[in-house]
């Protein structure tokens, strides 16, 4: 007979709990300002607080649980992650790239400030981060060097400007698979395998399952990826009955227009397994990072 009392994973509730550490966090790492330049921080914390899921913090704080450390060290260099993916959303959305009205459910930030102080929003995003985890508390020198070199990679022309300027070219070609899978490596897998790679920094692990955890946040993020193109069509499909999404209105190459829903499941799938098969390699069990990996990638992309 059923209790009738339902039963709430501690996983979830874990992430729950941390996820509203990070807002927290993000809240004062941005604090509004009455200096005569407030709109600066105003605009900031438009497009950084509410609605995002905080999946890159997410992974950062997963990784380093996972490998049996205490995660409070991490909480600063992770929301630095999120300054970093924040400015890339806001930049992307200005019209001179996506030109999107809506962002995590509210109009764009250059809809409600003008355009030029969106474009600044980012750039102060962007130079805060690096200035967090150039003054991270409990860390030693050295850790918040391999941090900045990690994220400033990550974040940079081989990683996710690199990506992006590679998708603005994009637009004027024939892309091939093997060409939208490295626009997708550097454009959003590069900061996915940084948050895991803060992690193992953080954990202070050895240089070989630095290495592997890297590897696996790379396959994690290309295969978020692929599910975003693959969930993009099916929310068009709901929306208007036809398998036009927006990225197609766009006439954006995606995995979908190259490999059709199916497969494009499928190899967010394969993907999915091969970073489980790596990180099941590692001393203990990563349960919470397994955990966080499949939301990420969602329950859509069981075949
Ligand atoms: C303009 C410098 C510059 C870079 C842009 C990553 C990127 C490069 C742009 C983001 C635009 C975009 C839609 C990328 C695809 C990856 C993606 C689905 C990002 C959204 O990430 P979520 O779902 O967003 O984690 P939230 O809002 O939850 O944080």
């Amino acid at each position: 007979m059923s209790s009738g009392v339902s039963v709430v994973s501690p996983l979830i509730v874990f992430f729950e709990q941390w996820k509203s550490r990070i807002d927290n966090t993000l809240d004062n790492l941005v604090p509004a300002s009455h200096a005569p330049h407030q709109i600066l921080f105003e605009a900031a914390r438009y497009a950084l607080l509410g609605a995002g899921k905080r999946l890159r913090p997410l992974l950062v704080i997963a990784t380093v649980e996972s490998l049996g450390k205490d995660s409070e060290i991490a909480l600063i260099p992770a929301c630095a992650l999120e300054l970093i993916h924040t400015y890339s959303l806001i930049h992307d959305d200005l019209p001179c790239m996506d030109n999107d009205d809506f962002r995590r459910g509210k109009p764009t930030l250059h809809r409600v400030f003008p355009e030029g102080h969106a474009l600044l929003t980012g750039d102060y995003l962007l130079t805060h981060a690096f200035d967090l985890l150039s003054r991270c508390p409990m860390l030693s020198s050295d850790h918040k060097i391999d941090l900045i070199q990690v994220l400033s990679h990550a974040a940079g022309g081989e990683g996710m400007i690199g990506g992006q300027v590679m998708d603005l070219l994009a637009e004027t070609m024939n892309v091939d698979l093997e060409m939208m899978t490295l626009i997708h490596q550097k454009k959003t897998g590069a900061l996915f395998a940084a948050a895991i790679e803060f992690g193992a920094i953080l954990a202070h692990v050895p240089s070989e399952q630095r290495l592997l955890l890297k590897i696996c946040g790379e396959k994690i993020g290309l295969a978020f990826q692929i599910m975003d193109d693959v969930l993009d069509l099916i929310a068009s499909e709901k929306k208007h009955g036809k398998s036009i999404s927006s990225d197609q209105y766009n006439k954006k190459t995606t995995y979908v227009t190259l490999l059709g829903l199916e497969q494009s499941r499928h190899l967010a799938q394969q993907l999915y397994q091969s970073a489980l098969k790596l990180l099941y390699t590692l001393p203990r069990e990563p349960t919470s990072l397994i955990y966080l990996t499949e939301q990420v990638i969602g329950a859509d992309a069981s075949v």
